[in-house]
């Protein structure tokens, strides 16, 4: 069902911060910047492997304290948020996961996520401490 990491979500208190970090220690190069209003953030993605095996550092700013990122900032810090898995169709992942019964879904439906995909978030407490994303890439 996983086909392979997507990305890494990593919590920031500044993207601008985070993002000079990244690009200048790691040379990684930001390839989208976005606004996802309903999940409350501001993040870019920067590419760590290119197509087909694409993978990304995503870096996440909230736009506000009650916020999924902001509530984590306050009470962890800075750090890493989640992990997200690419998967060939996020409805049919959430059914069969939803199914089994073993992982709360936080999501019932897909989202919408970064570059245009279709993600759900499952419950850490389920998984081991763990945020855990789907996610069906654009056109994937
Ligand atoms: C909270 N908890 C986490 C966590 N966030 N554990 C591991 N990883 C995280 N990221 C834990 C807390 O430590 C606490 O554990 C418990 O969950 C409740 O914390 P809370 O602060 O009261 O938070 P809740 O219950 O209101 O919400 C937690 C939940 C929420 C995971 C359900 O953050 C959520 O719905 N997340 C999914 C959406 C999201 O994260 N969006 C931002 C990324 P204890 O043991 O102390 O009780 S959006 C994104 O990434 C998009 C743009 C994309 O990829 O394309």
């Amino acid at each position: 069902m996983l086909q392979r990491i997507d990305h890494v979500g990593i919590a920031c208190r500044s993207l601008e911060a985070a993002i000079e970090k990244y690009t200048s220690v790691f040379g990684l190069a930001v390839v989208s910047q976005e606004v996802n209003e309903q999940q409350g953030v501001k993040e870019a993605m920067l590419a760590v492997s290119a197509a087909p095996s694409a993978s990304y550092v995503q870096l996440l700013e909230p736009l506000a304290d009650d916020t999924p990122v902001g509530k984590f900032l306050a009470r962890r810090g800075e750090g890493l948020h989640h992990v997200g898995y690419a998967v060939a169709n996020v409805t049919e992942a959430l059914a069969v996961i939803g199914g089994a019964g073993a992982v709360r879904l936080i999501d019932e439906r897909p989202r919408h996520g970064s570059m245009g995909a279709s993600i759900a978030f499952l419950h850490p407490a389920d998984l081991g401490g763990v945020l855990t994303e789907l996610v069906q890439p654009h056109g994937g």
